[in-house]
């Protein structure tokens, strides 16, 4: 006999042979999954219920701290691949055999915003990956950019203070264009370099796909004999590199504020992983002397065209979590996570990390135990178990250790019992013995004190539609500055970049020019740099893999013509997306029915890397009295990207402003148009500083 009446609600769904009971965390099998209990029917609740109080319990702690910064990020699942054999510069296991694949999870992220915020802000993006090697866990914790906004850790909470949500107001959310973060900026001269990259189309990725990722500092590499080789990690798109224009990215915010991990979710139910080969620059102590940068500060790179890149593996990202709390959320990168054969250099701001981010996940992971977390275990090392240590106990302990021995060193092995590890001096992890001597002192080495050389390379290393976007993003920024002291001082600062930048910045704004920040230090005048470059560049891809194009349709659309654009683009690896007035049925000119992949009003253009519109003469008519048509049209033309047609849509092309020229192609010419975007016609859409 039961008091729970299941007939009268049809919620209740009942365990049979195929769906297990359902349980409490203490094991005890649950009756009612829908109602608390109660004092008769409509009788208030009682406190005794300890099933709906655990459930509750459990659901009021499901939020663990977010991260201070990189709050909002994206992981996956894959593996490297060897390609070249390190074994003579280090010892590091993972960089032994040519064909070896060792797993890693990597994690992809904004670095401004919230965990709730959204993927396309202008920011800096986390490139972090952990390797599981059979040595241990390796963490490679980088970003997009190359360099960082400052030189020494102990201005880290200053900077990122400044940049996060003003503390009064609580806001912009994962926005620098506020007073505070242009008010620190413009007081730290050593953060142009990076201003520079920020304010450039590196900050607006089209998809986590198409960036590059850097490991910024100068780390070691040991080999077996004990020699150290200074090296820089980079992380190459096979992808290529790619980026969206400011008002597409404004767009893509508001129409689908999951755009990135909707994009790599998407890639990978497709079957195109996310592919990056892993380059090194490596140079000795003779290199880092005649070098005109201190090795050692991140505000400084090392251009490919005096140090080469040389490609030693790939990155294949194929598997998405399982579960993103589980994993995304608990994972836990420490730079100081190394192997042996990889070591840190001095460089100020990787000391400080090294400290920083053990003590944070403490604090966000709840206690010492957080490499016990399935997604931190060192799940690759030949003996299995990695916890052969004698730490013990602390919050959230989840494995039971045997036996006494507790302690080292001890002899109670000797007698059987468990807990005997001991020191291995072969295999074991031994630092890089650098000979270090010095007084004790706060002080910044006068090596660091160039602040505008290398800022100065990345602007004249731009294609110079990439200068434009650039100076506009300053005024942009900068006109969201209400103090105006704030804007002079920043423009005065690019005034030691260069004189033109100021200039545009300054009249974009509208206010005088500022005289330079005073600076004593000579710029060192570098070659041009093309690998800086997206636009133009060296891993600019005219492709469509990986990529999406849009086919709007309407009722008689020709089947014929609508066949062809599609399988043009799937052949090139490309994703067709057939959009229409409605998502329903559509009635084909040889009577199919077809299902649209979305709807015009849900599926704005900026969503998409090209347009094709194949629509009947009275279907287009229609279109012409309709504004997410003309706006669909008008921003896929503003945009940049190419417009395919098959001649019936010529009037609601002109209603749009769509102005005939390159990439605005009929039919048989579309597929390979939209494999690009068409720089050359910015001009005509856009005024740009
Ligand atoms: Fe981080 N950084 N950082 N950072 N960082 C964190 O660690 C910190 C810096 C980077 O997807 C935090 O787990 C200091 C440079 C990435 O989980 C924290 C300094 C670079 C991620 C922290 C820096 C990075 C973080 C916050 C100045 C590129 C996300 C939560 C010395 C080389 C990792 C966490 C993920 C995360 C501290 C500067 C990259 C607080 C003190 C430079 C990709 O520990």
């Amino acid at each position: 006999m039961t008091d729970i009446d299941y007939s009268a609600h049809e919620t209740h769904q009942r365990a049979d042979g195929d769906h297990p009971a359902m349980r409490t965390n203490q094991g005890v099998t649950i009756s009612d999954n829908q109602n608390q209990l109660r004092v008769g029917q409509r009788g208030p609740s009682v406190l005794e219920d300890q099933i709906f109080r655990e459930k509750i319990n459990h659901f009021d702690q499901e939020r663990i701290p977010e991260r201070i910064v990189h709050g909002r990020g994206t992981g996956l699942h894959g593996y490297f691949e060897c390609t070249r054999s390190l074994a003579d510069v280090t010892q590091a296991d993972l960089f032994q055999r040519v064909g070896e694949r060792t797993p890693v999870f990597a994690r992809l992220s904004t670095v401004a915003g919230g965990a709730g915020s959204v993927d396309t802000p202008r920011d800096v993006r986390g490139f972090a990956v952990k390797f599981y090697t059979k040595d241990g866990n390796w963490d490679l914790v980088g970003n997009n950019i190359p360099v960082f906004f400052i030189q020494d850790a102990i201005k880290f909470p200053d900077l990122v203070h400044a940049a996060k949500m003003e503390a009064d107001r609580g806001y912009p959310q994962a926005a620098t264009a506020h007073d505070t973060f242009w008010d620190f900026i413009s007081l730290m001269p050593e953060a142009t370099h990076m201003a520079m990259w920020i304010m450039s189309d590196r900050a607006i990725p089209r998809s986590l796909a198409t960036m590059e990722g850097f490991g910024i500092h100068t780390f070691r590499l040991i080999n077996a004999e004990g020699k150290s080789t200074f090296v820089k990690f980079h992380w190459k798109p096979r992808a290529g590199l790619q980026s969206t224009i400011w008002d597409e990215t404004v767009k893509i915010t508001g129409a689908d504020p999951d755009y990135h991990r909707r994009d790599v979710f998407e890639r990978i139910q497709r079957g195109q992983p996310l592919e990056w080969d892993l380059g090194l620059q490596m140079f000795d102590e003779a290199f880092a002397e005649r070098f005109p940068f201190d090795v050692l500060d991140p505000t400084k790179l090392i251009p490919e065209e005096m140090l080469p890149v040389e490609i030693v593996g790939r990155m294949v990202l194929d598997r998405y979590p399982d579960n993103f709390f589980a994993e995304t959320e608990q994972v836990a990168f420490c730079p100081s996570h190394v192997v042996p054969g990889i070591d840190f250099s001095n460089d100020p701001l990787l000391q400080g990390r090294l400290f920083s981010y053990l003590d944070t996940q403490m604090s966000r992971l709840g206690g010492p135990n957080f490499a016990q977390i399935p997604i931190n275990q060192p799940k690759n090392v030949p003996s299995g178990c990695p916890f052969h240590n004698q730490m013990r106990d602390g919050m959230a302990q989840m494995a039971i250790p045997k036996g006494r021995a507790n302690y080292e060193p001890n002899s109670l092995s000797r007698i059987g019992e468990p807990g005997g590890y001991r020191e291995d001096p072969e295999k074991g992890y031994r630092s890089y013995p650098a000979q270090e001597d010095g007084n004790k002192l706060r002080m910044r080495p006068e090596s660091f004190a160039d602040h505008y050389s290398q800022a100065r390379l990345f602007w004249v290393s731009m294609d110079v539609a990439e200068q434009k976007h650039i100076a506009s993003a300053f005024t942009f920024e900068l006109s969201k500055v209400s103090i105006p002291h704030v804007r002079s001082k920043m423009v005065a600062n690019l005034r030691n970049v260069d004189e033109g930048l100021a200039g545009r910045v300054a009249k974009g704004l509208g206010i005088p020019l500022p005289d330079p920040t005073p600076s004593s230090i000579p710029l060192v005048e570098m070659a041009p740099s093309p690998a800086l470059r997206i636009i133009r560049g060296p891993l600019e891809k005219h492709t469509l893999e990986g990529r999406t194009v849009g086919i709007l349709v309407a009722d008689g659309t020709d089947a014929k013509d609508l066949d062809g654009v599609v399988k043009g683009v799937t052949d090139a690896g490309g994703y067709a997306l057939i959009i229409a007035p409605r998502i329903g049925s559509i009635r084909l000119s040889n009577g199919d029915l077809l299902t649209a992949g979305a709807q015009l009003f849900g599926q704005p253009s900026s969503l998409l890397d090209a347009v094709a519109l194949v629509l009947t003469p009275e279907e287009s008519a229609k279109l012409e009295r309709e504004s997410a048509a003309v706006i669909w049209i008008a921003d896929a033309f503003a945009h940049l990207k190419a417009i395919g047609h098959n001649g019936s849509s010529t009037r609601l092309l002109e209603i749009s402003g769509v102005q005939p020229g390159e990439g605005v192609t009929d039919l048989s010419a579309f597929v390979d148009a939209a494999k690009r975007r068409y720089w050359d016609r910015e001009p005509l859409v856009r005024t740009l500083a």
